[in-house]
């Protein structure tokens, strides 16, 4: 009987080990066999003792194996499925649906074992969904963080268990950069920027402006309000007269523009800035129960760039969307890939995203994937 059996220690602890031959009495070829599996499924079967085993007495390390279920009975090395435990934010928004469907059909496209998990817009249940995956010994953990704090004592366990970490959409703020490996997503202060500038345009660097947050304390609400501030600095009479947080969802975009209506400043409002185009959806929704032409009245800025904005912007309804790109499975699952090989990849990749203004609406209508 002829058996090699090759070990490999990767710097990341990515174990690779070979193994080729026959075992006698039978037509059971072996050909290859990863093995960043054992350690996870077989913490008492170290690369050593197995290594010494194989060495010693090939025929018992091959029934070892396949007792182990790593062998299929082939007799050929089973080709690992990549496992991937992904803990989305929610199902908030049309950008959130767009993503998520992303991120499905790209995982399904390539083989991969998807885990996901809905949050619900919560951080708590994210901590349990990243937990849970740790459990499961998943090989990467993918998250779109709701908020920016709070996740690192998770993060921490997932490092101890020796599962790398991809972050998709947006930051969190952590002590430790190599919590993470790669921060996938689009700059929100630029998106801001883009927001404020488009604002100046649309009023002539003059606005009272009511401002839609999105939810509060994640990165893309705190990040989009500072880019927006940044540029309306400099022209001081646009004035931001009310602010508060519609959790960027159309439902309570609707609810607090209703309130900023009836609120003693209703009437200076010109400019409406919101941090995402479901909330500006509702807001439009608000002004014309009351009484007022968005778009006209009532100029709105949103960010996005979902399928109903442009429909807004062809009936008038919205002036400008800054595109936030969600399709982002394609690129987020090269990242992973390299990542669960051990190879190095950027700390942070950003996102490429243009502006919309209402003369391309129509043009661009039929374009848009979401
Ligand atoms: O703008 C909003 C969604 O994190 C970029 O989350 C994302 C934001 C997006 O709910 O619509």
């Amino acid at each position: 009987m002829n058996v090699h059996v090759k070990f490999l220690r990767l710097p990341n602890k990515i174990l690779i080990f070979s193994l080729k031959g026959v075992i006698p009495g039978t037509a059971i070829l072996l050909q290859a066999l990863s093995t960043d599996l054992f350690e996870k499924a077989t913490p008492q079967l170290t690369m050593k003792s197995l290594y010494s085993l194989a060495r010693g007495n090939p025929v018992s390390a091959l029934t070892t194996l396949a007792v182990l279920g790593l062998i299929n009975t082939s007799g050929f090395a089973a080709d690992k499925k990549l496992v991937v435990g992904f803990s989305q934010v929610g199902a908030e928004s049309g950008w959130r649906t767009a993503n998520t469907d992303s991120i499905k059909s790209e995982a399904a496209k390539r083989g991969i074992d998807l885990r996901f998990s809905d949050a619900q817009q919560k951080e708590e249940n994210q901590i349990k969904a990243i937990r849970s995956f740790i459990a499961q010994g998943v090989d990467v953990i993918a998250f779109s963080p709701v908020v920016e704090t709070g996740f690192e004592p998770v993060l921490q366990e997932a490092k101890k268990a020796g599962i790398p970490v991809v972050l998709s959409d947006r930051a969190v703020k952590v002590s430790d950069p190599s919590l993470y490996k790669c921060f996938l997503g689009s700059d929100f202060i630029e998106e801001g920027k883009r927001a404020g500038n488009e604002a100046i345009k649309l009023t002539d660097g003059k606005a009272g402006i009511a401002e839609l947050v999105g939810t509060v304390g994640s990165a893309p609400a705190i990040d989009r309000a500072k880019g927006f501030r940044e540029v309306i600095a400099d022209h001081p009479d646009m004035k931001i007269i009310l602010s508060q947080s519609g959790d960027f969802t159309r439902a309570k975009g609707k609810e607090v523009m209703e309130a900023f209506l009836k609120s003693p400043e209703a009437k200076q409002i010109t400019l409406l800035f919101a941090h995402n185009d479901d909330m500006a959806l509702g807001a439009i929704q608000a002004m014309e129960e009351a009484g007022i032409k968005p778009g006209q009245d009532i100029k709105i800025v949103s960010i996005d760039g979902v399928r109903g904005a442009f429909e807004a912007m062809k009936d008038g309804k919205l002036n400008v969307t800054v595109e936030c790109n969600p399709l982002l499975g394609p690129q987020l699952f090269d990242i992973i890939e390299k990542v669960s090989k051990g190879e190095s990849v950027p700390a942070r990749v950003v996102t490429q995203e243009g502006v919309y203004e209402q003369a391309q609406a129509a043009e661009e209508l039929p374009k848009r994937q979401y």
